[in-house]
């Protein structure tokens, strides 16, 4: 059986897009799993959110670890772990390595921000980190993974910091020849515009990886068109979420009961499924069959 670090490795090998969902927990995980993902990207700010607390290193490395294993281990596809910006230094990143792949994630994305960050989308002034100082990290997760397989990720926002093409053209040459096995670059425009435009004078083997959050006017078949190897929908599973339980909520106060909000909610038995109870009572009807007289 190949580990989960190989399948990912595979799926950057192999043709076509690799279709990444944002997930937060085991729950959000198992389900793209069900609907056809190809992978799991662990979001730094899904993970955040159902703490309630802000995109900004609040959480400690343990804790964003502790989540990435629940949905590992919740669902088959591979995880792929937001790390935002390595917490810390170099040595930080070289644990963060360590603790991750020896937990079975099958790869990590480290961005040039700088510690504590900000998410991506807060107005206030984005601020990189150096390039030199960038590759550091890099080339300290490389050397830092056991098997060959695991996965790194550079995520360039100098689209994000408002920088310009050049820079953000600069960086990710840089991270490539540092040793990334991909380059995540991100945007916040409304158009994919900025986007195609990084990938068109992308002229390297590295494969692209984006996020189209704020430009979701671009579908999975131009992007694979375009030559971009993955597509991570980071937080529409958050934000469904939190629609479905603040509308049911509000229904039931509203309504004093849940009668209009039971045609909109899952059955119990859809909760039982994905908590693998039938799987339970089969192996209780084989088990206790064979050993315990009933
Ligand atoms: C995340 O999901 O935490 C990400 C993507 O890093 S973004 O929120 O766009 O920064
Ligand atoms: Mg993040």
């Amino acid at each position: 059986m190949s580990s989960k670090s190989e399948m990912l490795r595979k799926a950057f090998n192999s043709p076509g897009l690799i279709k990444v969902a944002g997930a937060h927990d085991g729950l959000s995980a198992k389900l793209a799993e069900e609907n056809g993902f190809d992978a799991i990207w662990a979001s730094g700010l899904g993970i955040s959110a159902v703490q309630t607390v802000p995109d900004a290193s609040i959480l400690t490395m343990t804790e964003f670890l502790d989540a990435a294993v629940i949905m590992n281990e919740s669902c088959n596809l591979p995880v792929i772990a937001d790390c935002d910006s390595g917490y810390g230094n170099i040595h930080n990143v070289t644990r963060m390595v360590n603790k991750y792949e020896a937990a079975g994630i099958a790869g990590v994305c480290i961005e040039d921000k700088v510690y504590p960050k900000l998410n991506s989308f807060d107005d206030r002034k984005q601020i990189l980190v150096s390039t030199e100082e960038f590759c550091a990290k890099i080339r300290a997760a490389k050397l830092a993974q056991k098997s060959e397989a695991f996965v790194v990720i550079a995520r360039v926002e100098a689209l994000i910091a408002k920088l310009g093409q050049e820079e953000a053209y600069a960086r990710g040459k840089a991270y490539a020849q540092a040793g990334a096995d991909a380059i995540l670059i991100h945007s916040k425009e409304k158009t994919p515009d900025e986007i195609i435009e990084f990938i068109q004078q992308w002229d390297l083997d590295t494969p692209i990886v984006v996020v189209p959050t704020k430009y979701p006017n671009i579908s999975m078949n131009e992007l694979e068109e375009l030559g971009v190897k993955a597509s991570i929908y980071a937080n529409q599973a958050l934000r469904a979420t939190y629609r479905a339980i603040d509308d049911t909520f509000k229904s039931i106060i509203s309504n004093q009961s849940t009668v209009p909000i039971e045609e909109n909610i899952s059955t119990v038995d859809d909760i039982f499924r994905i908590q693998s109870v039938p799987e339970m009572k089969q192996l209780e009807n084989t088990i206790y069959k064979e050993y315990v007289k009933q």
